[in-house]
């Protein structure tokens, strides 16, 4: 299905100074992570994200949270990043300034070429203490389905994630905020648009006077506030508009 790119989306991005991209766990589908949406499958199908991804749960449970991520962590390392990725990164060199904001933990932006990607929630390939909060690279093996413990202090290791209600990185959340309140276009992609904060940063873009559009094959709380949709998955949107965005800036072409 051929995705139809809005003229007007096209303008918008020629003209603008700065565009902002905020990606959502629909942006990895297609590279075969499942997103929070689709029913967990196998031994997860019985768990909700949203109980097991909490502080309460890794103390309850360490060693069951523990192995749910490391069977999201494998799917990780088997995920290749996918065309749409890759279009991310030549509009960054399209734009004069770019910012790509990220709820994904998978780092397949990083591996697509991305160059700044701010984590909102952190990276599950990444490993920390719950005690005493140092990153760890590596641990003692830790037997069948255990947590492993923390080489320094002992104390359960954990992903290096923002759980449900955790406050987000301090730094990550301010740049995020500065990039939604001075972009001129946003591009919002992949995203159910219901995590707080992230949520928040389509509606203030669009609030300062930003153009916002959504490109997702659903509709979410952000469809009727947006100037564009595009109904479409990533994979495909995404390298169609950059094309778009390319054909418009040859020279002789309309616009500058
Ligand atoms: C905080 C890391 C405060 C972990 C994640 C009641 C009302 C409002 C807010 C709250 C509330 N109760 C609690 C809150 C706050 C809470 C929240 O928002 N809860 C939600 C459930 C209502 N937020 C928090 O707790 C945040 N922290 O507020 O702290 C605080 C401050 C100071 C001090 C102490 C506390 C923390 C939120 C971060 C949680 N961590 N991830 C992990 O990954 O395990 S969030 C996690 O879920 C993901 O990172 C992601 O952000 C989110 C899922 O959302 P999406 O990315 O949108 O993915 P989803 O599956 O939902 O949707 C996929 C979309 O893609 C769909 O629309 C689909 O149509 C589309 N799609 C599918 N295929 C494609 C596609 N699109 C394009 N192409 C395709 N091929
Ligand atoms: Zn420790």
């Amino acid at each position: 299905m051929l995705v139809e790119i809005p003229e007007g989306l096209v303008r918008a991005l020629v003209d603008a100074e700065h565009v902002a991209v905020l990606t959502g766990a629909g942006m990895s589908a297609e590279s075969g992570i499942p997103t929070f949406r689709d029913p967990q499958t196998g031994l997860w199908s019985r768990y909700r994200p949203e109980e097991l991804a909490t502080p309460e749960a890794l103390r309850r449970n360490p060693d069951l949270v523990w192995s749910w991520y490391a069977w999201r962590r494998e799917k990780v390392r088997q995920a290749r990043p996918h065309a749409g990725h890759r279009a991310l990164v030549r509009l960054e060199g399209l734009v004069p300034r770019f910012t790509l904001i990220t709820q994904n933990v998978d780092g397949l932006h990083q591996r697509a070429g991305s160059r700044e990607v701010i984590e909102l929630h952190g990276n599950i390939l990444r490993t920390r203490c719950a005690d005493c909060g140092r990153q760890v690279q590596d641990w003692p093996p830790a037997p069948e389905g255990r947590a492993p413990r923390c080489p320094h202090c002992g104390g359960v290791l954990r992903p290096d994630v923002v759980f449900f209600g955790e406050p987000l990185p301090e730094g990550a959340l301010q740049r995020a905020w500065q990039a939604a309140a001075s972009c001129d276009v946003m591009l919002v992609v992949g995203t159910s648009a219901v995590v707080e904060p992230a949520a928040s940063l389509p509606r203030l873009a669009y609030m300062r006077g930003a153009v916002v559009a959504e490109i997702n094959p659903q509709r979410t709380p952000l469809s009727d506030l947006v100037h564009y949709r595009l109904p479409a998955p990533a994979g495909e949107a995404l390298p169609a508009l950059v094309a778009a965005l390319e054909a418009a800036r040859k020279p002789g072409s309309v616009g500058r």
